[in-house]
């Protein structure tokens, strides 16, 4: 917990349907609306190659927003499914193209082992499209596994996956 026993949180979105740019500023922007969650910082955002799922999907969309809340990881994450849901999103096929996906990537130093929730999450140590975009927010913060920085983590993966960062951002205002 930071300040005012809140909690630190680095939220992954990504998407590939769609308006996909205007699903990011309104989620933001909804999510930002609860009185428990605070906008602290917005990564730049990168267009990338589709890692695994069906073949011949779209490129996404993929940045990464940082917040203080005070919500718990559990109710943070039913939060950002409520908002994936306004997006209409459907979960049919794992990997497959949607709307939006918010993932909690990490909250502290939480490490959470439970059906519906991961912490950190799961496979963040290995994408270039979750490490380039966290690594603009919080090179030195360390993997409450691995123990070892984002920055290391990002420059120990292969140089393989297409990612490329984009002009406009979330908005003109940051
Ligand atoms: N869940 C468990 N832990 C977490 C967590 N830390 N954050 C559970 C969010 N959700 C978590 O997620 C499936 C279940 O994971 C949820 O019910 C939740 O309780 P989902 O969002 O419904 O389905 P998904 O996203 O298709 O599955 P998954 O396994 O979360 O996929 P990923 O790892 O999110 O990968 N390529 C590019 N370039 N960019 C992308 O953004 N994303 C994916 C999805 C694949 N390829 C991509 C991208
Ligand atoms: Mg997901």
């Amino acid at each position: 917990m930071t300040a005012k026993n809140k909690s630190r949180a680095f939220l992954g979105f990504g998407g590939n349907l769609g308006d996909v740019l205007n699903n990011f500023v309104y989620a933001r922007q909804e999510l930002t609306k609860h009185p428990q969650v605070e906008l602290i910082a917005s990564s730049p955002l990168y267009q990338t190659a589709p890692v695994g799922g069906p073949p011949g999907q779209p490129d996404y969309l993929n940045g990464v927003i940082e917040i203080q809340t005070g919500l718990s990881a559990p109710d943070l994450l039913q939060l950002c499914q409520q908002i994936e849901d306004h997006f209409g999103r459907i979960r049919d096929q794992r990997w497959g193209a949607r709307t939006l996906d918010i993932d909690l990537l990490l909250v502290d130093n939480q490490v959470i082992e439970t059906p519906s929730l991961t912490l950190p999450h799961p496979r963040m140590h290995q994408r270039r499209f979750v490490l380039q975009p966290l690594n603009e927010l919080a090179p030195e913060l360390k993997h409450p596994i691995y123990d070892t920085t984002i920055n290391t983590l990002l420059n120990a993966l292969p140089d393989t996956e297409g990612i490329n960062q984009l002009n406009p951002t979330w908005s003109s205002h940051d």
